[in-house]
């Protein structure tokens, strides 16, 4: 299962609206043949992948999956038909599927005499390569993780409105990993006009990735034609609301699972407001400004009870960075 994990986050970024899967097919002696993930919308689950890959010594084996196979005709075949077809004598998964429409897998897979087992490593899939699939079924918009940057003293720029390099060299290295994995990435004209970036995912040496997440710039005013995210780079919405929900349901319309908002604090404090952040990811330098704009601007809250609570998920380092990743506490 673990090899499945790392199989399905490999393909993280490629396969939206559908899940991220990773399936390894392992042999009537338990040694693992076939290995497999999900390819882009329209193409082959990560079980048919598996299975190809495995060929004809399947037959007997056991596939272990991080989803439990689909039973439904979509835009491809059952996985579960294919699954059978092969001979596996037993399947074991992480997660049960959720979608109404391709779930019923496991039953599916019984009647046909092929041994189920479920929730092996459940944990780890659902709050890594299947997290924000399953926000996106269960609760019908794109999962969000508000990103940023600050200094101990909670501050994203100077008081003259510098913001270069607060984090370290590691923390903006792992942000293009991350942004490399993730559907969309959500500013304000804000930081358009204050910041101009690419928002592009890149590489160590300044490369640009083969996959570009889609990039949303949200707001009213117009942008100066010198702008980098209007280059051909990757592909730009221009949202022209204040409204995250509104957002939100525009991208959700366009089949975006995983949205990373990048800021500013303006953005982030109506997206925080609005209850539409499902993680915070903050890296946190050792540096000390005393001066400049904090991360989250007006968020609706006027007194501590108000305060958004969160907890935290994990605590790591980051070159010389704190990087923490908090959820909100909802009651
Ligand atoms: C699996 N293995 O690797 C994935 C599954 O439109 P389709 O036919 O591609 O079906 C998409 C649905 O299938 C998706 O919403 C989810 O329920 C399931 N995804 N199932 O057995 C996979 N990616
Ligand atoms: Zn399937």
């Amino acid at each position: 299962m673990r090899s499945a994990v790392a199989l399905a986050e490999q393909v993280r970024g490629s396969t939206s609206p559908n899940p991220p899967v990773g399936c390894v097919v392992l042999d009537s002696s338990g040694v693992p043949i076939g290995e497999g993930a999900t390819q882009p919308p329209g193409g082959p689950h990560a079980e048919v992948m598996a299975l190809r890959a495995a060929g004809e010594r399947a037959r007997g084996g056991t596939a272990v999956v991080t989803l439990e196979p689909c039973a439904h005709h979509g835009r491809t075949p059952p996985c579960t038909d294919a699954l059978i077809a092969a001979g596996v004598a037993k399947v074991v998964y992480a997660v049960s599927d959720p979608n109404p429409v391709a779930s019923g897998g496991a039953t599916t897979l019984r009647e046909a005499g092929v041994q189920t087992q479920a929730g092996l490593l459940a944990d780890e899939v659902s709050r890594g390569p299947l997290r924000a699939w399953l926000h996106f079924v269960t609760h019908g918009r794109p999962h969000v993780t508000w990103k940023y940057a600050a200094t101990l003293d909670g501050r994203v720029a100077a008081a003259d409105g510098t913001s270069r390099w607060i984090s370290s060299a590691e923390s903006r290295e792992e942000v293009h990993e991350l942004r490399r994995r993730v559907d969309a990435i959500v500013v304000g004209t804000g930081t358009v006009m204050i910041d101009n970036p690419t928002l592009t995912a890149r590489a160590a040496d300044g490369t640009p990735e083969a996959r570009q997440p889609l990039r949303v710039v949200v707001g009213h005013t117009d942008l100066p034609e010198g702008a980098r995210v209007l280059d051909d780079s990757a592909e730009t919405l221009l949202a022209r609301t204040h409204d995250p929900a509104e957002v939100l349901a525009e991208l959700h319309a366009r089949g975006v699972v995983d949205v990373l908002l990048e800021g500013g604090p303006t953005l982030a404090g109506a997206f925080v407001g609005a209850g539409l952040v499902d993680r915070v990811l903050v890296y946190l330098a050792p540096t000390l400004l005393g001066g400049g704009p904090v991360a989250l601007g007006a968020s609706g809250v006027s007194t501590i009870t108000e305060a958004h609570r969160l907890a935290v998920e994990e605590v790591t380092m980051s070159g010389p960075d704190v990087r923490i990743s908090a959820v909100p506490v909802r009651n």
